[in-house]
This record gives C-alpha cells, sequence and structure tokens, in this order.
C-alpha cells in the first residue's frame, strides 16, 4: 500500500461531479486527462502572445497576469474592459485557440447541461504564489445566455463563489489541478474570486497555478 495514495486530499472519496448553485457544477478532474496537451497549448499561444499584468481602469497593476487565444481576447487598461480581437502588446490577432483547449470545453459545457457551446475567447490567467483575485463580476461578454467554463491547472487555489450581490455570502469551493466548473444559468453573474494562491511545487506547471476561461464573448 502507498501510503501517498490515502493522504492525498483530492482523492476518489469526493463525487465527480458536484452541483454548487442552479447551472454550476464542478466536474473534478475533468481535465486531467488532457492536462499536458493543455499545458502544451498554453505554452504555444504564450510563445505568440506573452503573459502580462493588465492595469484596472482604476490604475492598479493586476497580480494576476494573462494573455489569451481565439478570435476575442480579454483585455484592461485605463480606458476600461474589453474584448478585442487583437492583442494591444503586439498588434497582432490572438494567437488561434489550440484544438485542445476547444474540444475540452465544448464537452465540459455538455457536461454541465450546456449542449452546442461554441467560445470564441480563452483567458489564460498565470497565479504565482501571493496573487489573488477580488470578488468581480464577468460582465464584458455582452450576452449571458452561455456558460463560463473555467480549468484549473496546476497548483490548488481555494475559489470564493458568492451571490448575485457582493455583500452576499461567498462559498469556498477548493480547486485542484484538472478540475473544471461550468458556470452557467442564473450563477453566471455571481460575484466571485481567488483567495491568495499558497507557495508549492506541482510536477507540471511548477510554482503556479493556471486558469483557463472559456466564454463566448462575441
Ligand atoms: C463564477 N478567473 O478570469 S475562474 C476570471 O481562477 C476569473 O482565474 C478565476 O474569475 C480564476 O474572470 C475564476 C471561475 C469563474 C469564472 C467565471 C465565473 C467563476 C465564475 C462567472 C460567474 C460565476
Ligand atoms: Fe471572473
Amino acid at each position: 500500500m502507498t501510503p501517498d495514495l490515502f493522504d492525498t486530499p483530492d482523492d476518489d472519496s469526493l463525487p465527480a461531479t458536484q452541483p454548487l448553485a442552479p447551472g454550476a457544477v464542478l466536474l473534478r478532474r475533468f481535465a486531467r486527462s488532457c492536462d499536458e496537451a493543455l499545458l502544451a497549448g498554453v505554452a504555444q499561444v504564450l510563445a505568440q502572445a506573452p503573459l502580462r499584468h493588465l492595469v484596472t481602469p482604476g490604475g492598479f497593476r493586476m497580480s494576476v497576469a494573462m494573455s489569451n487565444c481565439g478570435a476575442l481576447g480579454w483585455v484592461s487598461d485605463l480606458a476600461g474592459y474589453r474584448y478585442d480581437a487583437k492583442d494591444p502588446q503586439s498588434g497582432h490577432p490572438w494567437p488561434a485557440m489550440p484544438a485542445a483547449f476547444r474540444d475540452l470545453a465544448v464537452a465540459a459545457a455538455r457536461a454541465g447541461g450546456f449542449e452546442g457551446f461554441s467560445p470564441d475567447a480563452c483567458l489564460i490567467n498565470r497565479y504565482e504564489p501571493g496573487t489573488r483575485l477580488s470578488l468581480h463580476q464577468d460582465r464584458d461578454e455582452g450576452h449571458y445566455d452561455w456558460p463560463i467554463v473555467s480549468v484549473s491547472l496546476g497548483l490548488p487555489a481555494v475559489f470564493l463563489f458568492g451571490g448575485p450581490k457582493r455583500s452576499d455570502k461567498a462559498q469556498r469551493v477548493p480547486l485542484a489541478h484538472g478540475d473544471v466548473v461550468v458556470w452557467g444559468g442564473p450563477s453566471r453573474l455571481h460575484y466571485h474570486g481567488v483567495l491568495p494562491v499558497k507557495e508549492g511545487v506541482h510536477a507540471l506547471t511548477g510554482g503556479c497555478r493556471i486558469n483557463l476561461t472559456f466564454r463566448k464573448a462575441g
């Protein structure tokens, strides 16, 4: 018997599919079997559109480093938040969405009850230890009938999932490598954030957490 198999917290005693709220479902380890393909895609995208720390409209440098792939990418600067077909840093279109990304996002959306999801934007977020994402809503996409699919890779994090108002009490959802969440229906506009990521080392990502969010933005 190998002791680690019993000591790891992300074990098989947790259900594979866990409803979090109406329209929101956690698909535990859903992306495990394609993790290396996803991370190869991340490396390929970042070689063309490097990670960068965006500035908020209020003038604060975001601690999460970001990039995008797909037809549209999320950007922020002093003028505001928006989706743009071009990387403002290079002036070129964002890199194409790798097939492994799209296939995973479509399969996860289907598993979460959203048949026919066709994402046109994938935001890549990189968290180094200490990085957090404060409570916010995602409402730059223009229409909210499609879910957001999020994929966690590398170091674990605790996700804060609140309600429709900033002051609503947030539930804490631990997310591990390979976990996928489909956020749709009434949960689509809920406030959410990420607590500071703890120091650690992951076999595939080293000292960071990578999150992919797939959206229909256009
Ligand atoms: C719940 N990213 O990029 S993904 C973001 O881990 C963002 O990088 C986080 O929030 C991250 O905007 C969380 C999970 C997520 C994404 C969108 C949501 C949860 C959501 C929209 C509504 C409710
Ligand atoms: Fe968000």
